[in-house]
């Protein structure tokens, strides 16, 4: 009895053996860890910044979004705006080319009074760039002679057009611009000696009292 009891203190002691160099070498590992802590330390610091990152890129990624959209909706509305404007213009008389519209003033004037008329409507009279325009001017009001914004008026013979840009290339009808009568001074689109407009010259000029039709063109940007 005695000797088992013996044993059993020995089983005792040896354990607690065992659970004392297992704290020891616990103590060791926990010494270890508190001797070099940076490993750790610097693997959080380096998490947390790639976080602050995530979270300062995912702020400007909004920004940018919001930027954008605000530009967007503010670009989508003016062009709403400027479309409804067209059509609204078209369906009074208004037609589209290039990046202008135009209109036939139908009330026969003098130049100075349908440029008037022309700047009421938020225009004025027609200038004539290109051959192309003028054969879209020719076409789409065939039926009458009409003012357009090309003078001679301060020096003779040095046409200008509204702009100041001095004439360069122009569509006078055959033997125009002859200042006849010596007081030829405003020019006009749709001159014509048949009953139809043939080729693209048609100007003449023609004395800026003398009540006639007149093309505004609004230029659109
Ligand atoms: C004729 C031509 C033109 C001139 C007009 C004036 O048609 O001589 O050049 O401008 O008359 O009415
Ligand atoms: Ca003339």
């Amino acid at each position: 009895m005695e000797n088992s009891n013996n044993i059993y203190e020995n089983i005792e002691d040896t354990e607690d053996k065992i659970y004392y160099s297992e704290d020891k070498n616990q103590n060791k590992l926990d010494t270890h860890r508190t001797r070099k802590p940076p490993k750790k330390s610097s693997g959080s610091r380096c998490s947390r910044l790639t976080a602050v990152c995530l979270v300062l890129l995912c702020v400007l990624l909004l920004t940018v979004i919001i930027v954008l959209w605000v530009k967007f909706t503010a670009e989508r509305d003016q062009l709403k705006k400027e479309r409804e404007t067209l059509l609204s213009e078209m369906a009074q008389g208004w037609r589209y080319f290039n990046v202008s519209i135009y209109y036939n003033i139908m009330d026969k004037k003098s130049w100075s009074e349908t440029r008037q008329d022309c700047r009421k409507r938020g225009a004025d009279l027609v200038i004539i760039n290109s051959r192309e325009e003028q054969e879209f001017i020719n076409k789409t009001f065939p039926d009458s002679e009409a003012w357009i914004g090309l003078t001679d008026i301060d020096i003779e013979g040095s046409w200008k057009w509204l702009d100041g840009t001095p004439l360069s290339t122009g569509f006078w009808w055959e033997g125009e611009p002859n200042q006849y009568g010596g007081n030829e001074d405003c020019a006009m689109t749709g001159f014509k000696k048949g009953p139809k407009i043939i080729g693209v010259n048609t100007w003449n000029d023609c004395i800026c009292d003398v009540p006639q039709v007149g093309i505004c063109e609004m230029i659109l940007y």
